[in-house]
C-alpha cells in the first residue's frame, strides 16, 4: 500500500483550494537553507493530511455551516538547478542524462522541444523571472487570501527572507484564484476543467467510469509503473522514491480574441444537417475545439447539443472512448484538445490490423489554477486583451519525457496525430496549446476535410520542471 504520510498532498489528492500562491525561489545560503527546510517539513501537507481536510470540508457542508473551513496546504519541490546548488546527486531523476528535460530545465526544453516562440538571443520569449535560475517552488493553497497571505508571511519568516538570516530569495510569487460565482471550476475561456484525471490503482477505491485506472508508478517515482520509455522500470535513489515531477507552465490566455474567433466562424449546420443560429454555431465551434462543451459535457457523447445533466454526472461525464469514430471526425475532431491530449481508443483500440498502443504512461495528473482578473467590459467590446490572465498549469507524472513533454511535443504540436486515420486531411495542431502553424480539420461536422487556421490563443510565458520529493526524502536527505 502507498504510504500516505510520506507523499506530498498535491500529488494524489490535490490541495483543496480557492486560491493558491506559486512562490518561486532561489537558494542563497545552502547551510541555512537545510536548517530552515527542516523546520518547514511539519508544515507540508501530505496526502493523509489532505484526506482529513476533505473530511472536514464534507462535514462542514453536510451541517450546512456558512462560509468555508479555514485551511491552508503547503507543498515544496525542487528544480535540477536547486539540487545542484544543494550538492545533491539527482542523476536517478534524469535517466536520459544530458538529454533529460529535468536536467536541461524547461528554459532549454521550451526552445528545443516544446516549440515555444523564441527571441533573437535564442531564449524563449518569456517573462524575465523565468529566465532566472529557479531552484524551487513552494505551493501555498487555501480557502481565502487572508489564510494564504498569512501562511506565505510565516514561510518567508521561517526562511529569514528580508533578514540577514535569509537562506532563499523570492524570485516571483504568482497568485492564482478560482473564478468567481458560476464560473467556479471553469477556466478563462469558460470551459469546465478538472474533470478528467487518472484514477490510481490502490488509491482511488471507487473510480468513476472512464479511462482505465493507472498504476501508482505512472505518477509516483519508485512505484510499480515508473518506467522508462522502453517499458523497463526506472531505478531511483532511495531518497527519490514516492515523489513526482511537477511540470509548471505560465500560460496566458487571449480570451476576447478567442471569443471573437468563435463569433467570426460559426458552424452553419450541425452533423444532422440542422441549421444553427450564429450563437449556437459559435458554441459548437468552441466545443469542437476543446472536445467538451463549456458545461463539461463531452461532445463524443453529446455531439451537437450541450447536455448539462450529463456534464454534472460524474458517472457519465468521463465515460467515452471515441468509439466507432476511428476515421471519423463527425462527433469529435481528431485535434480537439481532449482528444489530442488523451486519445483513448484512437491508440488503444485502433483499426483492425494495427497493434494497440497503450497510453497508460502518457497520463498526467493536472492541478493548476486560473490567474488574472475577469474580462472587463472594455475588453469584451474591443475584442482585445488588456489584462494578463490565464492558467498556472501544473501537472504531475513520474517521467517528464513520458508525460508532459510527450503530450506537448509529439501530440499537441504534431499535425499528423492521431496517426491511424485514412482521411485525406491531417488532424492538425491542438487548437489551444499546439505550437507551430495552428490549423485543424474536422471543425465543421459536415465538411471534415475543411481546414480552419487560427491565431495563438494560449501564450507560454514561463515555466520550469520540478521534483516534489517524499517527506522522508526531504527530512533525511535534502534537509540533512
Ligand atoms: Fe488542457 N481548456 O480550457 O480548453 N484542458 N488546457 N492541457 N488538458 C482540458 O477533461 C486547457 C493544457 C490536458 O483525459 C479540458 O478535465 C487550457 C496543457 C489533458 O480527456 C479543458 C489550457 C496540457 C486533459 C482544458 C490547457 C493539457 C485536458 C477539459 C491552458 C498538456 C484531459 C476538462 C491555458 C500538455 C484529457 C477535463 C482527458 C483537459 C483547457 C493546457 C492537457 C477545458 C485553457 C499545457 C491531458
Amino acid at each position: 500500500p502507498l504510504d500516505l504520510d510520506n507523499i506530498q498532498g498535491d500529488l494524489l489528492s490535490g490541495l483543496p483550494k480557492k486560491t493558491q500562491t506559486y512562490f518561486f525561489f532561489a537558494i542563497t545560503n545552502v547551510a541555512k537553507f537545510r536548517h530552515h527546510l527542516h523546520k518547514l517539513v511539519p508544515y507540508i501537507k501530505t496526502v493523509a493530511g489532505v484526506l482529513k481536510d476533505r473530511d472536514a470540508i464534507d462535514h462542514h457542508k453536510k451541517n450546512k455551516h456558512p462560509g468555508l473551513v479555514p485551511m491552508t496546504g503547503v507543498n515544496i519541490s525542487f528544480s535540477h538547478k536547486g539540487f545542484v546548488k544543494l550538492g545533491i546527486d539527482d542523476s536517478s531523476l534524469a535517466p536520459l542524462g544530458d538529454e533529460d528535460p529535468f536536467k536541461t530545465g524547461q528554459q532549454v526544453d521550451a526552445v528545443t522541444n516544446l516549440g515555444d516562440p523564441k527571441k533573437s538571443d535564442g531564449k524563449p520569449d518569456w517573462d524575465s523571472h523565468f529566465l532566472e535560475d529557479i531552484h524551487g517552488l513552494i505551493l501555498i493553497s487555501g480557502e481565502s487570501h487572508l489564510s494564504v497571505e498569512k501562511k506565505e508571511l510565516e514561510i518567508e519568516l521561517l526562511f529569514g527572507v528580508h533578514t540577514l538570516e535569509a537562506s532563499i530569495k523570492k524570485i516571483i510569487a504568482i497568485r492564482g484564484d478560482v473564478r468567481p460565482g458560476a464560473e467556479s471550476g471553469h477556466e478563462h475561456f469558460g470551459f469546465l476543467d478538472g474533470i478528467s484525471n487518472p484514477a490510481i490503482i490502490g488509491f482511488d477505491k471507487n473510480p468513476d467510469p472512464g479511462p482505465v485506472p493507472v498504476q501508482p508508478g505512472v505518477l509516483l517515482t519508485g512505484q510499480n509503473g515508473d518506467n522508462k520509455a522502453d517499458g523497463t522500470p526506472n531505478t531511483r535513489a532511495p531518497w527519490a522514491t514516492d515523489g513526482s515531477f511537477l511540470a509548471f507552465r505560465y500560460l496566458f490566455q487571449q480570451v476576447p480574441e478567442f471569443d471573437e474567433f468563435l463569433k467570426k466562424n460559426p458552424i452553419a449546420k450541425d452533423g444532422n444537417g440542422n441549421v444553427l443560429t450564429p450563437e449556437a454555431g459559435s458554441d459548437l465551434l468552441g466545443a469542437r475545439m476543446v472536445g467538451r462543451w463549456k458545461s463539461g459535457a463531452p461532445i463524443d457523447l453529446a455531439p451537437f447539443k450541450d447536455d448539462p445533466v450529463l456534464a454534472a454526472d460524474p458517472k457519465r461525464n468521463n465515460d467515452f472512448f471515441f468509439q466507432g469514430e476511428i476515421n471519423s471526425q463527425l462527433r469529435c475532431p481528431f485535434a480537439a484538445h481532449v482528444r489530442k491530449t488523451n486519445p483513448r481508443n484512437d491508440l488503444e483500440a485502433p483499426p483492425s490490423g494495427i497493434a494497440p498502443i497503450p497510453i497508460e504512461s502518457r497520463r498526467i495528473m493536472r492541478r493548476g489554477i486560473q490567474f488574472g482578473p475577469e474580462l472587463t467590459k472594455h475588453e469584451n467590446t474591443s475584442g482585445k486583451t488588456e489584462h494578463g490572465r490565464g492558467l498556472l498549469f501544473a501537472c504531475y507524472q513520474s517521467s517528464i519525457p513520458n508525460g508532459f513533454q510527450f503530450l506537448q511535443q509529439s501530440w499537441a504540436n504534431n499535425d499528423k496525430f492521431p496517426p491511424f486515420e485514412t482521411q485525406p486531411e491531417d488532424p492538425g495542431l491542438d487548437p489551444l496549446i499546439g505550437q507551430g502553424v495552428r490549423a485543424m480539420s474536422g471543425l465543421d461536422p459536415l465538411a471534415e476535410q475543411k481546414v480552419l487556421a487560427m491565431p495563438q490563443f494560449i501564450i507560454p510565458k514561463g515555466g520550469e520542471y520540478f521534483f516534489a520529493p517524499s517527506i522522508k526524502g526531504l527530512k533525511d536527505t535534502i534537509a540533512a
